[in-house]
């Protein structure tokens, strides 16, 4: 399963008190302050890891707390510092503070870390307070509290190409074709609930990232069929690949309402890069897409690709627009 939003609360350890204690050595009856410090509590850090490509396993752990700090000893010992609590997430998790919703941070880096919540500072034992006119003090510093904060933890895919299109139109199949991956395929409408991500060969050594996500309908930004908030994964791709199904009854009808829903989505994915494509070319003639290539779409310009998943017609040549348009 595909998870991207996860809420959990985080509470970073108390400090340790720190410690009343005096000195107990023979032949010295009262001996001067010897109370140790309070440990630090534990804090709370998000690391971004490459192998994580879920939030699944945060899904099922709400509360995360880290140790506190011990409390001071006698003679000077100090106590303890608690322990981390280390939060593993993938790479390209945005943390929000839940209340405000403000982005804290976005960790779209491998091993990039992040302070979520600070640990209380442990209080200074009484030795730390000895002045020269109060030499033996009889108290302490209690330890302080750790931060606590309720945060929102958001994946948002970080792929080259996302694919656009309406259901059915072979976007999962596409996928399947060109990468490992083994998305579900049917010929019914929302077949792919969840985005899926692609690494498609390039080449010898390059690679080109690819994210198959669930089909727009009209009214989508109404909230129609799966609504558009799965487009979030394909704000940060570099192009994206509007798929038509060549079959359609209205391919030009098509291809605006994609465009009219992802403009209604955001700015950022209304300037993007498009690429228009026809998929399933297996299914009509030559003359039919000879006519396809020729044809004019408002607001479209470059070049109309015409392929097959099924045959993989023309799939290289996808491949080699896709690589070409992403070295801009
Ligand atoms: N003939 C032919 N059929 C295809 C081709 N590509 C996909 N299909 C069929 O079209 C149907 C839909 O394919 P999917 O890949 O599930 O479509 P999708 O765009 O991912 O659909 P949603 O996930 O529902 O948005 C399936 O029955 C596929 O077998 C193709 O190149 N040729
Ligand atoms: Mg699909």
């Amino acid at each position: 399963m595909f998870i991207d939003y996860v809420k959990i609360s985080i509470k970073a350890g108390k400090g340790g008190n720190g410690a009343v204690a005096y000195r107990r050595e023979k032949y010295v009856p009262k001996g001067g302050p010897a109370g140790g410090d309070g440990g630090n509590g534990g804090n709370i850090f998000f690391v971004a890891d490459r192998n994580l490509n879920t939030l699944l396993d945060l899904r099922y752990k709400k509360i995360y707390q880290a140790e506190n700090g011990d409390k001071g000893g006698s003679s000077l010992k100090d106590g303890k510092n608690g322990s981390d609590v280390i939060i593993k997430v993938p790479i390209g998790t945005l943390i929000k503070d839940a209340i405000t919703d403000e982005i804290l941070i976005d960790l779209d880096k491998d091993d990039k870390k992040f302070l979520g919540a600070k640990g209380g500072k442990g209080g200074k034992g009484n030795s730390k307070f000895a002045t020269p006119t109060n030499q033996t003090p009889r108290f302490a510093e209690n330890g302080k509290a750790g931060e606590e904060k309720e945060i929102v933890l958001e994946l948002k895919l970080i792929a080259d190409v996302g694919l656009v299109g309406f259901p059915n139109a072979g976007k999962s199949t596409l996928i399947s074709t060109i990468s490992e991956a083994k998305p579900k395929i049917a010929d019914y409408p929302f077949t792919t609930l969840e985005p899926n991500l692609g690494i498609v060969r390039y080449k010898d050594y390059q690679s080109i990232i690819v994210a198959d996500i669930p089909g727009i309908i009209e009214g989508a930004h109404l909230g129609k069929g799966l609504g558009l908030t799965f487009l979030r994964h394909i704000e940060r791709t570099k192009i994206l690949l509007i798929m038509i199904d060549i079959t359609s009854e209205d391919p030009a009808k098509e291809y605006k309402t994609l465009i009219h829903e992802l403009n209604q989505y955001s700015k950022i994915l209304s300037n993007k890069k498009k690429i228009l494509s026809f998929s399933k070319a297996d299914l009509v003639d030559d003359n039919i897409i000879a006519k396809l290539k020729k044809k004019k779409f408002t607001g479209h310009s470059g070049p109309t690709l015409v392929f097959s998943s099924a045959t993989r017609y023309k799939i290289q040549e996808l491949l080699d627009t896709l690589w070409n348009e992403l070295q801009d």
